[in-house]
């Protein structure tokens, strides 16, 4: 039997993850590095791939950066066809970019609702359907979507972000449905509340927002985006085989709290 250390190795791995300059992308990104991957990503302009380059350069990592929007599929086709090329066959794709806008509903355009869905749920269709013909082809595969706590719970002005994270839940289970006969694995990542520029407005001092996610959490902190780098190499390493189609929650405890009593 193999070492068990050995399973979470990613070494000789090939890993795509998109929008991942920065936040939890980067994270994910630089973990995976650090377990012996070789890292690819994109981001939606040229200004955010250097400044990702740059990043990861300084931490030691040379990683293969590439302008692509996400939600067009043409772009998208040349992303995988031009990193098969440069790189090789993509082992591991997190599907991590992603846009929130918080707008009351009965105030959201459907054009913004759209934009949300396209860029959260219709982007990992579009990148896995690419990636996937070759994972095929090559015997394995790992599809990691980024999913989130509004994958399970609403809240005011996030009707277009949870709509979209459930249906990216459901998508998870689908691709892990249709494509585990190919060894290939496909699992989300919902991470609960996280210091990210994503979430920079609700950690303002005195947004009250802060302390109910705090008393929201039985870890009773926001969460970082290195608290997502362990579950990350997991879900993304033959540690994982025989996990396909689960939501693993990353959220310090918020799913399975009331709440702290008054
Ligand atoms: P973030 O800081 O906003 O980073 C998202 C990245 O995706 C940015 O680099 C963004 O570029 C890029 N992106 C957006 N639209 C794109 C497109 N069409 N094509 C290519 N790249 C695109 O977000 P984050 O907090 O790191 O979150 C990353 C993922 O985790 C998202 O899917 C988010 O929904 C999810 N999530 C976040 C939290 C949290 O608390 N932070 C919790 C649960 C789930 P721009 O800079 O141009 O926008
Ligand atoms: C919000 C937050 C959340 C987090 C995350 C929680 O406005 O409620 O942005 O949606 O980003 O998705 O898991």
């Amino acid at each position: 039997m193999e070492n068990i250390m050995k399973t979470f190795s990613l070494e000789g791995k090939i890993a795509l993850i998109t929008g991942a300059s920065y936040g939890i992308g980067f994270a994910i990104a630089t973990a995976y590095a650090q377990a012996g991957a070789t890292i690819c990503f994109n981001d939606i302009n040229q200004e955010l791939v250097d400044k990702g380059l740059k990043a990861y350069e300084e931490i030691g990592i040379k990683a293969h950066g590439y302008v692509c929007d996400v939600t067009d599929e043409a772009k998208v086709q040349e992303l995988i066809a031009k990193i098969e090329k440069e790189v090789g066959v993509i082992d591991i794709l997190v599907n991590n970019a992603g846009i929130i806008k918080r707008i009351p509903m009965t105030e959201m355009s459907a054009e913004d609702f759209r934009k949300v869905v396209d860029v959260d749920l219709n982007a990992p269709f579009i990148v896995s359907k690419a990636a996937l013909p070759n994972m095929i082809k090559k015997g394995h595969g790992k599809i990691i979507n980024i999913c989130s706590m509004m994958s399970e719970l609403g809240r005011e002005t996030v009707s277009a972000y949870a709509a979209a994270k459930g249906g990216l839940k459901m998508l998870t289970r689908n691709i892990a449905s249709e494509y585990g006969q190919y060894n290939i694995q496909c699992n989300g990542i919902g991470p609960g509340y996280i210091a990210t520029p994503q979430t920079a407005p609700l950690r303002v001092p005195g947004n009250p927002f802060n302390d109910f996610i705090i008393s929201k959490t039985p870890a009773a902190r926001w969460g970082t985006t290195e608290d997502l780098m362990g579950p990350a190499v997991f879900l993304a390493s033959s540690a994982s085989d025989f996990v396909n189609g689960h939501v693993l929650y990353v959220d310090g405890g918020i799913l399975a709290y009331i709440g702290k009593q008054p």
